[in-house]
């Protein structure tokens, strides 16, 4: 059994709706459970372009898919939810990134793992923050010390 967090990010097509509607689906993959969702944040756009803002949360999941296989099951969660690969750094419906895998580093063509953006995006770092303060990475740094130094971007707390 391996503890794993994911991203969870939607804005388009009723947000909010989208993950808590994402959750459930992420339930009912095999062999793999949610045990801790995160609050759900407001946050301002990251990247180029104008887009809405996104309704961002992390969920703590336990699983015995290897990750690679959990991939699979996200993206046809994401596929559900009417998400189309149109532009990259668009605006989506629902947008699904394994985090973390334990404390694997999983470098292949699909997946890296250790997430490469984690510590530029506080919308992931203070939802997995919420769920795990005590975290570390990987590589030995604490999760804390990549809050310190992230940019600040608007979130706010729904
Ligand atoms: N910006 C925010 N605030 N939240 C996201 O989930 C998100 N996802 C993305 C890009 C377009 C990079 N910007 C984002 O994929």
């Amino acid at each position: 059994m391996i503890r794993c967090y994911i991203g969870l990010g939607s804005n388009l097509a009723n947000p909010l709706a989208q993950l808590h509607s994402a959750l459930e689906s992420i339930d009912r993959i095999p062999v793999t459970r949610v045990v801790a969702s995160s609050p759900f944040y407001s946050s301002a756009p990251v990247g180029p372009g104008e887009q809405p803002d996104y309704v961002n949360a992390v969920a703590a999941l336990d699983t015995e898919l290897p990750a690679e296989s959990l991939l699979d099951a996200l993206q046809a969660i994401e596929n559900d939810h009417g998400r189309e690969r149109t532009v990259r750094w668009g605006a989506r419906t629902l947008d699904l990134d394994i985090l973390l895998f334990g404390s694997e580093k999983l470098s292949t063509k699909r997946l890296t793992v250790p997430h490469p953006r984690i510590p530029e995006r506080n919308f992931v770092l203070v939802p997995l923050a919420d769920l795990a303060p005590d975290l570390v990475m990987p590589d030995g740094t604490p999760l804390q010390s990549l809050l310190q130094q992230c940019p600040e971007n608007r979130l706010h707390r729904l």
